[in-house]
């Protein structure tokens, strides 16, 4: 076959230098018919305050402590904490050598696990605050980095939030997680590696270079300001899949100046509020903070450039969602719209919430 690559129409793979894989894209298949399932759309018009939510103020969780009655954020130990601060080190039995030691390998891990409510109304997510309102989730997530980074000998402290009950999220009030483990987990294990890879062979930071690159031609950009910006990666694999970046090389939430935060605050608040609007729904979404580990080893906080990953799984609209499955668990992951066109798309919606117009 002979004429010109193109991508909006030719199979290709794209590499994801940061976790050292590959995603297939395949725009061509975006015309096809969809008879498969459809989501609920998510429920709306909630109360800005439950008597049955286990997180609003006053109300008594499901252990049986009760919450104060907060007016701003609001951090407590998860009551079903996944990792615990307490428990017997992991001894190596003996003459567990050989084959066991190599195939089945075991690491104790102790840590702890917080919820963070993000307001005290029950009603309002990320892109319905103001702007200092985010910075003052921000600050919260500071102050809980520095306590565990001067009072435990944690290495990491995985700040993440699941929207929607789509994302397996068990309570609409707004909310984010964060686990402290004494083990870095795989996902960062995964980019320092690579990080460190790149600045070994190129000299430069990866992360510092990308931005550089995705400046120069706008295409993947969804908002920016001077010093973030929002875009949906060359390598995506989510459909709307998006990655917030430092413009400039800083390692964790405790290196910002007070204008880098608001300026991240703003960045998140434009970037959700085109998410719900995309499909006119509280968008479902996995998001988390990559950054400097809180007890780093080694170079770690030199290679570390501190971004969020946007994982939201809806598809074409608000019922339809992406499943990683078939050639994507057994070979590698896939999608149909390009990054471009993603961009595109969420670029194209109002900057102004539409629950708000
Ligand atoms: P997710 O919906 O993202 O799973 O977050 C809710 C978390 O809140 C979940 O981890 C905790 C759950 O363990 N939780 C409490 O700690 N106490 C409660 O009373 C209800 C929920
Ligand atoms: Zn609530």
């Amino acid at each position: 076959m002979t004429g010109t690559f193109d991508f909006n129409n030719d199979s290709h793979r794209r590499y994801n230098p940061l976790t050292d894989s590959w995603v297939l894209v395949s725009p061509h298949r975006t015309q096809r018919p969809w008879q498969g399932q459809q989501e609920k759309t998510s429920a709306g018009g909630l109360p800005a305050y439950d008597a049955t939510c286990y997180l609003c103020p006053g109300n008594t969780r499901a252990t049986g402590p009760i919450n104060p009655k907060y007016e701003s954020t609001f951090v407590f130990v998860n009551d079903y904490a996944a990792v615990k601060v307490d428990q017997p080190p992991y001894e190596q039995a003996d003459g567990e050598d050989g084959l066991r030691a190599r195939l089945l390998q075991v690491q104790g891990t102790r840590g702890t696990c917080f919820v963070i409510c993000f307001s005290p109304k029950h009603n309002v997510t990320l892109p319905l605050m103001s702007v200092p309102e985010i910075e003052n989730v921000l600050d919260t997530w500071t102050v809980l980095y520095n306590k565990m980074k001067t009072e435990t000998a944690f290495r990491y402290l995985q700040i993440f939030e699941n929207k929607g009950a789509v994302m397996g999220c068990s309570n609409p009030h707004p909310h984010c997680q964060a686990w402290c483990t004494e083990s870095l987990p795989s996902e960062p294990a995964k980019e320092f590696t690579s990080l460190r890879f790149y600045k070994a062979k190129h000299g430069t930071c990866l992360l510092c270079d990308y931005v550089m690159l995705e400046q120069q031609d706008p295409v993947r950009i969804v908002v920016q300001n001077e010093s973030f910006i929002a875009l949906v990666p060359f390598w995506a694999v989510w459909p709307f899949e998006t990655l917030v970046l430092a413009k400039s090389h800083t390692a964790s939430l405790v290196d910002f100046s007070p204008k880098q935060k608001s300026d991240l605050a703003d960045v998140i608040q434009k970037l959700t509020i085109r998410y719900d609007n995309l499909f006119e729904t509280s968008f479902p979404y996995s998001m988390g903070l990559h950054q400097a580990p809180i007890n780093p080893v080694e170079d770690e906080s030199q290679l570390s450039h501190f971004h969020m990953h946007f994982y939201p799984p809806l598809l074409r609209g608000a019922t339809v969602r992406k499943f990683l499955v078939g050639f994507e668990m057994l070979g590698e992951p896939q999608r149909d719209l390009t990054a471009e066109q993603a961009a595109q798309r969420i670029r194209a919606v109002e900057e102004v919430h539409y629950l708000l117009k």
